[in-house]
């Protein structure tokens, strides 16, 4: 048996509640040792890492890790939010009564650490001092240590953030137990991965995983699951898979920030971590808050929004991250960097990595690569040849503080500003470059119609979505309808609030399918219209759908487009937006309680659809 609480009294773990809640689990898990973990650990816990094989070097201070086959991504059809109140389902949070699950977990997790030691990783969600830090503080107990050394790259970990809380019992119970991974009976009808987020009771039960967002508790299951329930529930914020950027204007001093949803494959961290295009250099400078996760609420002194990323890293996927498409990454990742890479390709005897898109085409010598399972690439048989190196949700894991246009404030408690929300899918047609929209019922309407092009044809029906609302519809806590009604109480409180624009950088030609804008630098384009836009500087052409720029107002100095596709991302194709305004009535019927507001705002925009259509 361990002594629990001579463990903790030697880490100075002084928070009565949580003492509490470490020695229940240690308990119940059978766990063989305690450890309480600082991020000053980090050096010795690589250091163990390394010896026990657990990590491998990847050139100086730079890991790799590869998580056991069938455990690579997070997976949505085991992931449950549970609470006593069945109004909670929603048509996305797979609802379960807590009474069921709770039991069912804690049948899963019992005696499942045996022999192993149950870290403690207290952990805040917030830069400290914020008006929000009282839902950002959790605990979690993890059986995997390379778990600790991300939670330690994404959070900011230490018994400060839990030992001195007003209400010491404010604080998340995030509990990770890893399981006996090749024996879970993935994706079998005998599964036994459970990822609990028991939301009305601060508390995520995560069983049978030890990758990323299923694992790493505080990011998804607190930052966004459990944190947006928390906002709803007491009326005072938003959580959101949002990005979040800074536009300075060197010439006027003035700064904006910008935050946005996009659905996964949409390119959000680039665009989180864009440069300004040469051309504009001079002029704007992007700084850098998060790629992942943005808390929103209104400052009733001001009237603004203000928004903070909760993250203290970037958990960013690794495929096509290179010079061209993001040049800051490859920076934060720098020899040095402490980041830690899982699952790309390894070199045994250099340390080096390698992904899909790294470069062009893969490294000529395959002397010492393995792929992402650790098998021999020049062993490959011809029918393997053509297998990807990497898997292509492999990731790198890196401290915000080393991404070079990291903003000076990304930790500043009071947050900053948000002047514009954005929302972009990936889709081929239909979607200009920028539409913004200045009605707050519309905005919410347009984030709720989010989507991005399946990735296959499915069904072969053409130019269908696949829905995300916001791009929350993996981490949807509550209902949905629900949901759109705190979306505009918290923005409805604004008297200076946000615009909000829909943006598209993947409109393809039809004929020979190359992609219409340039992307990733240029994309900053897009957004200096909206500000200007915003703060009156532009007029805009009005449009159905929102406000799109005229084309002599965008700055376009330096780039390189064809005349004919830049007219072409400017237009509004109506048949088609008369297509996807009958399949938008579809999804949001299937939402409970849509507020009025949203419906009028959708009969708002279907009319002045129709009404263009005939004019047309
Ligand atoms: C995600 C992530 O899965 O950010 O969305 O890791
Ligand atoms: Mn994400």
């Amino acid at each position: 048996m361990v002594d629990v609480d001579k463990v903790l009294d030697e880490a100075g773990l002084k928070n009565p509640v949580v003492r509490d809640y470490v020695a229940y689990w240690a308990e119940l898990t059978g766990a063989e040792r305690i450890e309480v973990v600082q991020a000053s650990d980090d050096a010795r816990l690589v250091a163990e890492c390394l010896e026990a094989g657990e990590l491998l070097p990847a050139g100086e201070g730079r890991y790799y890790s590869r998580s056991y086959h069938k455990d690579t991504a997070r997976s949505e059809e085991r992931t449950i939010v549970a609470t006593s109140n069945p109004s909670d389902a929603g048509a996305y949070n797979n609802w379960r009564p807590s009474e069921e699950m709770k039991p069912l977990l804690e049948g899963k997790m019992r005696g499942a650490s045996a022999g192993k030691t149950m870290y403690v990783v207290p952990y805040l969600m917030a830069p400290p001092g914020s008006p929000l830090e009282p839902y950002a503080a959790g605990v979690e107990l993890t059986d995997a240590r390379t778990v600790v050394l991300h939670m330690i790259r994404m959070a900011r970990v230490g018994v400060e953030y839990i030992n001195n809380l007003a209400d010491p019992n404010s604080f998340v119970r995030a509990v990770h137990v890893t399981g006996d991974l090749e024996n879970l009976g993935h994706g079998t009808a005998d599964d036994q991965r459970y990822f609990v987020t028991v939301a009305d009771e601060r508390t995520i039960l995560h069983f049978g995983s030890s990758d990323g967002g299923n694992a790493l508790l505080g990011k998804i299951a607190h930052g966004l699951r459990l944190a947006s329930y928390d906002g709803w529930a007491s009326g005072k914020f938003l959580a959101e898979q949002f990005m979040l950027l800074g536009i300075v204007d060197k010439e006027t001093g003035r700064k904006y920030h910008v935050a946005g949803g996009f659905p996964s494959a949409s390119g959000k961290t680039n665009l989180a971590m864009t440069l300004a295009p040469d051309a504009l250099g001079d002029r704007y400078y992007v700084e850098f808050y998060g790629d992942d996760i943005a808390w929103i609420w209104v400052d009733e002194n001001d009237g603004r929004a203000y928004a903070f990323n909760p993250e203290n890293g970037v958990f960013g996927v690794a495929k096509d991250t290179n010079e061209a498409t993001n040049p800051t990454a490859l920076d934060s990742i720098a020899p040095g960097s402490g980041a830690i890479f899982t699952n790309v390709a390894y070199n045994e005897k250099t340390g080096d990595v390698w992904w899909e898109g790294k470069s062009k085409n893969p490294p000529a010598d395959l002397d010492g690569w393995l792929d992402w399972k650790g098998e021999r690439i020049a062993d490959r048989s011809p029918e393997q040849a053509g297998d990807p190196w990497a898997h292509p949700n492999s990731r790198f894991t890196t401290a915000l503080d080393n991404v070079p246009n990291v903003a000076k404030d990304y930790d500043d408690p009071r947050g900053v500003p948000v002047d514009a929300i954005i929302f972009g899918g990936r889709t081929r047609d239909r979607e200009p470059l920028v539409r913004a929209i200045t009605d707050l019922a519309e905005g919410v309407y347009d984030g709720l119609t989010l989507g991005a092009e399946a990735t296959f044809a499915a069904d072969g029906k053409e130019g269908i979505l696949r829905y995300d609302p916001m791009s929350m519809r993996p981490f949807m806590s509550y209902g949905e309808g629900d949901y759109a009604a705190h979306w505009l109480k918290i923005l409805g409180q604004a008297t200076d609030g946000p615009i909000f624009a829909h943006v598209n950088w993947f409109q393809r030609d039809p004929e020979d399918g190359h992609f219409l804008w340039p992307g990733y630098r240029d994309n900053l384009r897009a957004l200096l219209w909206l500000v200007q836009f915003k703060n009156g500087e532009v007029t805009g052409v009005p449009t159905a759908v929102g406000t799109i720029p005229a084309k002599d107002e965008l700055l376009l100095e330096g780039i390189e487009i064809d005349e004919g596709d830049l007219d072409k991302i400017l237009t509004i194709d109506l048949e088609r937006w008369r297509q996807e305004i009958g399949f938008r009535e579809e999804h949001l019927s299937q939402f409970d309680r849509l507020p009025e507001a949203i419906w009028e705002a959708h009969r708002r925009v279907a009319r002045a659809v129709e009404e263009a259509a005939q004019q047309g």
